[in-house]
């Protein structure tokens, strides 16, 4: 399996999050690509390929034009303003107040985020754009034949909307795969969001859609984030009514429950009739996780991989979350390992 990787994710190395009322180190930092490229090259996966450069093409299908050029400017534009610190939204249009782009920086940075922990950083747009470059990279990689690839995307891109950035995430990278696939020719296409977080950025930007399937597996988000999206009865809409399936999981869910649920999200994929695969690859499902509250073990991943590949879909694998522990690297490589088997 051939994994995309580039050195610019380091370009994202945002030194504060907003967390507990502190500014705290992020827990999405540029070790964990660092850790995990470690472990699927220790797995015996050895080809790494930097990614083709694309253009804005493939994201402009699933985000505004104005979202993109804001992100490219936003740090400028708060630099410019005299800040010292980060980035980050202090004011957001909330209920009953009016939904238009501000003129300012502190108003725009509001206007297209949904949460505040994730911080604005310099080179934050350059790595998101080269997080794309690897998850459209290995959606060519399948659509030439091969039967799995995997996007080392970082930063991640699950929580990002047609329009909302947050959660650590600025331009869909799972979504832009999908997108290229459809493009490349494919009728059908289903995303799979492990993640321990709902995919709310994914659901938002195919929620009208019935070409592409999205299944996501995540902490119900009565108790976790991003706390507004993905309960169950969101089942899209319009074209997309009945394209879209979400499984809120409670605290403390083992392998058993969660794989239950996988296999009813991979038998409704093929249902659907999906032709290829984007799996959003979360590893905070761990029970060592800092940051969430299920109970997955490292085998677990292997058993995780090996469900990817019964499916027999060509599978599309970008990197999302995933904190702290050395285990993360294990964990993704146990279920590249399984879709391998
Ligand atoms: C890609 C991804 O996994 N994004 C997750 C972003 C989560 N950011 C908010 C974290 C808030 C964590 N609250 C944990 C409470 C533990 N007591
Ligand atoms: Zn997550």
């Amino acid at each position: 399996m051939r994994i995309f990787y580039t050195e610019d994710h380091k370009l994202r190395d945002a030194k504060t999050e907003l967390f507990g009322g502190e500014l705290v180190p992020p827990f999405e930092a540029p070790f964990r690509a660092e850790w995990i490229l470690a472990a699927v090259k220790e797995a015996g996966f050895h080809d790494v390929a930097a990614p083709e450069r694309h253009d804005l093409e493939v994201a402009l299908k699933l985000h505004a034009p104005d979202y993109l050029a804001f992100l490219e400017t936003a740090w400028s534009r708060w630099v410019a303003d005299g800040y010292r610190g980060e980035a980050i939204p202090a004011c957001f249009p909330a209920r009953r107040m009016r939904q238009h782009p501000p003129r300012d920086i502190d108003g725009a940075l509001g206007y297209y985020s949904f949460a505040a922990e994730t911080a604005i950083t310099e080179g934050t747009y350059a790595a998101a754009r080269a997080a794309v470059d690897c998850a459209i990279s290995a959606a060519d990689h399948i659509h030439a034949g091969n039967r799995a690839a995997f996007a080392l995307c970082r930063p991640p891109g699950h929580h990002a909307a047609i329009d909302l950035y947050g959660g650590y995430s600025f331009i869909n990278n799972a979504a832009c795969a999908a997108q290229r696939l459809r493009d490349h020719g494919a009728q059908k296409v289903a995303v799979l969001d492990v993640d321990f977080h709902h995919g709310n950025g994914t659901q938002d930007i195919f929620y009208e859609r019935g070409d592409v399937y999205f299944a996501s597996l995540h902490g119900d988000p009565v108790e976790a984030f991003p706390h507004f999206l993905g309960f169950a009865d969101e089942e899209g809409s319009g074209a997309g009514l009945g394209t879209t399936k979400n499984y809120p999981l409670s605290r403390g869910t083992l392998f058993d429950a969660w794989s239950a649920a996988m296999t009813d999200a991979l038998s409704r994929i093929e249902t659907f009739g999906a032709e290829a695969l984007v799996v959003s690859l979360g590893v905070d499902t761990f029970e060592r996780d800092p940051i969430s509250f299920f109970r997955l073990k490292s085998e677990d991943y292997l058993r995780m991989g090996e469900a990817l590949k019964r499916t027999g879909l060509p599978v599309v694998v970008c990197m999302e979350g995933g904190y702290g522990v050395p285990e993360i690297g294990l964990n993704v490589a146990n279920v590249l390992t399984g879709i391998s088997s």
